[in-house]
């Protein structure tokens, strides 16, 4: 059985409270907050409580977490008004990347399990 928490784990640290964070959202086993270098006007980090470094770690035992940690984004996008808006002439606006990554090639650098939601008027940063 894997720990639930790893000691050297800013994430962990982050969702024990031990280190603070400007949180967006939380519940007993997801916790959502603002990424400190935002890439864009909305940046937040969503988080499994619980230690698992990257989607590498999981298998289906995780479906269920993982579809909520995604089930949250639009919710999120809502709160932090970023969701996609269509005008009475049905053209859109709004909206928001989606990205986790993980490993090296991804430039993963922080292995505790995140979805990045972005969003928010442009411009953002270039390589995100
Ligand atoms: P990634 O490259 O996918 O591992 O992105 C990690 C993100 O985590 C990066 O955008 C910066 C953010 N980050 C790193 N340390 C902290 C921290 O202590 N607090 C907050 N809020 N964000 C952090």
């Amino acid at each position: 059985m894997k720990e639930k928490h790893m000691d050297n784990c800013i994430f962990c640290k982050i969702a024990t409270g031990a280190i603070p964070s400007d949180k967006v959202f939380e519940n007993d086993e997801i916790l959502a907050f603002r990424d400190i270098h935002p890439a864009a006007p909305v940046h937040v980090l969503i988080i499994p409580k619980q230690h698992i470094a990257n989607l590498s770690e999981c298998d289906d035992s995780h479906a269920g977490l993982l579809g909520r940690m995604l089930a949250l984004v639009p919710k999120l996008a809502v709160q932090e008004a970023c969701d996609i808006q269509s005008d009475s002439e049905g053209n859109l606006s709004g909206g928001y990347k989606t990205l986790i990554n993980s490993g090296p090639d991804s430039r993963q650098e922080v292995y505790h399990l995140h979805v990045h939601m972005i969003g928010g008027s442009r411009p953002w940063r270039e390589n995100i």
